[in-house]
């Protein structure tokens, strides 16, 4: 088989002394943490769209990124060329899962049934790849946001006919999924969501919503999926507004249309931030709700603002998310998805090995740091002892239900008024240094 990422060869474990740029310094997939090798804990995922399908055009200026497999004339030969790439790419790279959308892995054609025979053909090749390897899909996905037929949306499409054309797309997406062992599949609504309510009717559009996840919950059962549905939050970008603004907003909908027990989240660390939260914010709203499902491990840049989709190298991020992860009792089903692309400038094959190497092992570090961080209970001895008028007689009595605003009046007249306690915020965020610099 052809070669596309020559002179790379399989990354290896070096340790934080290594200098060799082509090795992890932090990342030991055999490591053991808190009684799970690092490779159980991070599950990382590597995306078809970004990382082998994403070629460095943005807003102002087409591609700048040349690929040997998609030198192809034929839209089907590169199609396989590119599945052959990313085998190589996720083997070389010692990553187990991968993620893909419908459109990333088999070019649109003229009609849906002849799409759809292009997507069996090349999952066929996917699932022969699979066999081969160790590699296995985290989850796959719909694109019904590119195409021009989605302008005003997928399934909050102000035309019935295209919100059936997204269902057809979705049962199919769905079914590819299933015979590739998908672990999930996600909903990102990329275009649900409206620029302008001059032309909109909102509540009709979210009721509309609710109804095609209610026959994705009915398909998945028809086809026997077992894999984890999820929605992917995202504040705006393609629309103004987009319905499923973040994990609260995400919560409240399943909510409202009774589908808490059918769904998780797959958080997005840049979507939290256009957000306006803290990656950790959304992951831990997550967990609180039992939502927190997978990740699409990334970063924004706080300066620019839009959806940059960096990697990860931040090490607050990762030690923070991390914390939650583990808190959470861990990703499984999820992963941490590299939901990210090297920068436009970034041409060579191997910058994709660089930038996969270096967001791994910063996870890889976090993990690390997190949990000596839980173990030692350091931070969750502080929030106990905060909240530990909630262990005494009168938080009992609250949290019980015994009382309300009489008995509570009648206490704090006679108490007086209460007594207060620092946060201690500087002294925590100091400890925080103290174990990632430890
Ligand atoms: C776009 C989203 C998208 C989803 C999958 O901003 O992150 O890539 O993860 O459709
Ligand atoms: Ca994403
Ligand atoms: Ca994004």
């Amino acid at each position: 088989m052809k070669e596309y990422f020559k002179g790379v060869d399989k990354i290896k474990f070096e340790g934080p002394q290594s200098k060799n740029p082509l090795a992890f310094k932090y990342y030991d997939q055999d490591e053991m943490v808190m009684g799970k090798s690092m490779a159980d804990h991070l599950r990382f995922a590597v995306c078809y769209w970004h990382t082998f399908k994403g070629l460095g055009g943005d807003q102002f200026g087409g591609p700048t990124i040349i690929r040997e497999y998609n030198s192809s004339s034929d839209p089907m030969q590169v199609a396989e060329d590119t599945m052959d790439a990313a085998f190589e790419f996720l083997t070389k790279l010692g990553v187990t899962f991968w993620c893909f959308h419908d459109r990333d892995i088999a070019p649109e054609a003229d009609n849906l049934a002849e799409t759809n025979k292009r997507l069996d053909k090349i999952v066929a090749k996917a699932k022969k790849l699979q066999d081969e390897t160790d590699v296995k899909l985290l989850w796959g996905t719909t694109n019904a946001f590119s195409h021009r037929r989605f302008m005003a949306g997928a399934g909050t499409n102000p035309s019935p006919e295209i919100f059936a054309y997204a269902a057809c797309q979705i049962k199919k997406a769905m079914e590819i999924t299933h015979e590739l062992g998908g672990v999930g599949y996600v909903f990102w609504g990329g275009r649900e969501g409206y620029d302008t309510l001059l032309n909109t009717d909102l509540g009709r559009e979210l009721d509309h919503l609710a109804l095609l996840l209610k026959m994705a919950v009915d398909h998945k059962k028809n086809i026997g999926f077992g894999g984890q549905l999820l929605i992917e939050p995202k504040p705006k970008e393609p629309t103004k507004h987009q319905y499923d603004f973040d994990a609260g907003n995400c919560i409240a909908f399943l909510q409202k249309y009774g589908l808490m027990d059918h769904f998780k989240l797959n958080i997005e660390a840049n979507h939290a931030t256009l957000a306006a939260h803290t990656f950790q914010h959304e992951l831990a709203i997550s967990a609180a709700n039992g939502l927190l499902g997978s990740v699409d491990a990334n970063r924004g840049d706080l300066l620019l603002g839009w959806d940059t989709d960096q990697f990860p190298v931040d090490i607050y991020d990762t030690t923070l998310a991390m914390y939650v992860i583990l808190k959470a009792g861990g990703l499984n089903p999820g992963g941490l998805n590299f939901d990210a692309h090297v920068r436009r400038q970034s041409i060579d094959p191997i910058d994709l090995f660089h930038a996969h190497i270096g967001a791994m092992d910063m996870f890889a570090k976090g993990l690390k740091v997190a949990a000596k961080m839980l173990q030692d209970g350091a931070f969750e001895n502080e929030i106990k002892q905060r909240y530990a008028g909630w262990s005494g007689e009168l938080g009992q009595k609250i949290e019980q239900g015994k009382v309300g605003f009489e008995e509570l009046e009648q206490y704090i007249l006679a108490k007086g008024e209460p007594e207060l306690r620092s946060g201690r915020q500087e002294m925590l965020e100091n400890m925080l240094n103290d174990y990632i610099l430890g």
